[in-house]
């Protein structure tokens, strides 16, 4: 069990102005902000991150959306914070998430679901490390 996660709040969230919202309440539930930074995905480097969805049939939808936009990045920390995390996301599909979880209140859809959460330790040091460098990580 490690005490870091990654998170992207995504370009569906930033349009829709629900950024400032967001990171209130995830600092709120008593996560620590490691590294933070707004930037853009480029399509190839969108790509390069969800490499490991690839073969499933929404893929290039994925890549097109996660690179429509600016998204905020950031490397998390708590106690269990990739389970803590998850449990404040709530499910992919927002209409299956449990009220009051951070897609059930700001995300559009399952593809435009408002924030990124890492699935276990091992991604989210690959994925923190995607996005910040060893200088970036406080
Ligand atoms: P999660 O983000 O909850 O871990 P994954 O890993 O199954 O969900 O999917 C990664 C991302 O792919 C999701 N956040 C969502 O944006 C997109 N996605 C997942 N399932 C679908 C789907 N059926 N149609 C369109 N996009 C999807």
């Amino acid at each position: 069990m490690s005490n870091r996660t990654f998170t992207m709040i995504k370009p569906d969230a930033m349009k829709n102005g629900h950024a400032g919202a967001i990171l209130d309440r995830i600092i709120k539930e008593g996560f620590r902000v490691v590294s933070l930074k707004m930037t853009k995905l480029s399509k190839e480097k969108a790509g390069e991150f969800y490499a490991v969805h690839k073969e499933r049939p929404f893929y290039g939808e994925l890549v097109d959306f996660m690179s429509s936009g600016l998204i905020i990045a950031a490397i998390l920390e708590k106690p269990d914070a990739v389970s803590a995390f998850r449990t404040l996301i709530g499910a992919t599909n927002p209409a299956q998430a449990e009220a009051g979880t951070i897609r059930k209140l700001f995300a559009t859809s399952i593809g435009e679901n408002a924030v990124h959460g890492s699935d276990s330790d091992e991604n989210a040091l690959i994925e923190g490390n995607f996005f910040f460098s060893a200088l970036e990580q406080f």
